[in-house]
């Protein structure tokens, strides 16, 4: 069976595009792969975050998981810096990458471009090397994520090639899996900008985690367009497109078919049913999240994985260390 990896980073709440983007899709894909899914809490460390929240925020990331239908009957769940391997080998990937191409990377030039020197750190440089190790060290096969990942998994191709190239066949080479829709929800303010949960002002972001009604109300004021027709189209509509995308992907539906049933629709008619959708989802997935944390099973199933996802990276990091050449 081919193995699937993904992780999501504890830096703020998880909004509707983390669940469009990525973790729906573990979901659906789960049954057909070996599947490992994790917090990436060390990538979280590439910006400040207050330690108690961060350590909240991991705790109900994995419950978040499980709310949303990953089961550990498929999936391996497990928290990066709980597995000390990855850092081993994050070592090994940076000394073998460049100065050049980790100055390529969009996200650390977006991040990075109003700041002062002083405010960058060096791992916001370094952290795809890092995540290649992620990657490379359960010899994942595909790994789903949203469009704007794509290129640090790029990253991880380019690396295990280079590294195979030097010191002999060591590492898959994995492929990258984006959604064809919803690869990327945009601000409902701003639907020409990524919804994130680092967003400050939150109006046009929606977090799994709030009140459902204020969810309802964000998708009533999200910016549409004056045409007032309901069809996709990303270039010229991007506020509807992306509100299209919101519905079709929450109620298990295609493009087509959700702009089929809002054709004769006015943007009020539109907006409430996505707004009801929404609203229901939220409240459906609340409901499994509160269930999840009081069940106790986040510590039990954590432990579980510990074992198989050390065992398997120590493994690993033997093999590297072996062929690079360092120890006794
Ligand atoms: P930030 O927005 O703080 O930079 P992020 O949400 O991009 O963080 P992660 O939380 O680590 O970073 O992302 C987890 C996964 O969710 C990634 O695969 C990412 O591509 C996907 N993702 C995040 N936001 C969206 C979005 N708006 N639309 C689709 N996918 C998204
Ligand atoms: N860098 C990613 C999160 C992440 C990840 C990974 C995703 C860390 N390691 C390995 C897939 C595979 C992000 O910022 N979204």
């Amino acid at each position: 069976m081919k193995r699937l990896l993904s992780g999501i980073k504890p830096t703020g709440e998880l909004t509707l595009g983390n669940y469009i983007g990525a973790i729906s899709q573990f979901v659906k894909m789960q049954s057909n792969y070996e599947t490992f899914v994790f917090v990436a809490d060390l990538h979280a460390l590439t910006i400040y975050n207050d330690p108690h929240l961060l350590k909240e925020r991991i705790r109900n990331i994995i419950a978040m998981y499980l709310a949303c239908g990953l089961d550990p009957k498929y999936t391996t769940l497990f928290i990066q810096s709980e597995n000390v391997y990855h850092n081993n080998l994050a070592w090994v990937l940076e000394c073998n990458s460049y100065m050049g191409e980790l100055s390529r990377m969009t996200q650390f030039k977006d991040k990075s471009k109003d700041k002062n020197e002083t405010a960058i750190s060096c791992g916001l440089f370094t952290y795809p090397a890092l995540m290649a190790a992620d990657i490379l060290i359960y010899d994942a096969d595909v790994v789903p994520v949203g469009i704007d990942q794509k290129q640090h998994v790029e990253l991880a191709r380019n690396l295990a090639t280079r590294f195979n190239n030097k010191y002999g066949d060591t590492f898959k080479i994995p492929e990258p899996i984006i959604p064809q829709e919803g690869a990327k929800i945009y601000d409902l303010m701003n639907p020409n900008k990524k919804m994130s949960k680092s967003d400050e002002t939150g109006k046009g972001c929606i977090m799994l985690l709030e009140d459902p009604k204020s969810a309802k109300k964000k998708i009533m004021s999200a910016v549409t367009d004056s045409d007032l027709k309901v069809y996709y189209d990303k270039e010229n509509k991007p506020g509807v497109s992306n509100l299209l995308v919101i519905y079709s992907s929450l109620k298990g539906i295609s493009i087509e078919e959700a702009t089929e049933k809002f054709k004769d629709s006015n943007y009020g008619e539109f907006k409430k049913c996505v707004a009801f959708v929404v609203e229901e989802f939220l409240e459906n997935l609340q409901k499994k999240y509160r269930e999840v944390l009081d069940s106790g099973m986040v510590d039990k199933i954590l432990d579980e994985s510990n074992e198989k996802v050390r065992k398997l990276a120590e493994e690993k990091v033997r093999q590297v260390y072996e062929k690079i050449g360092v120890g006794r």
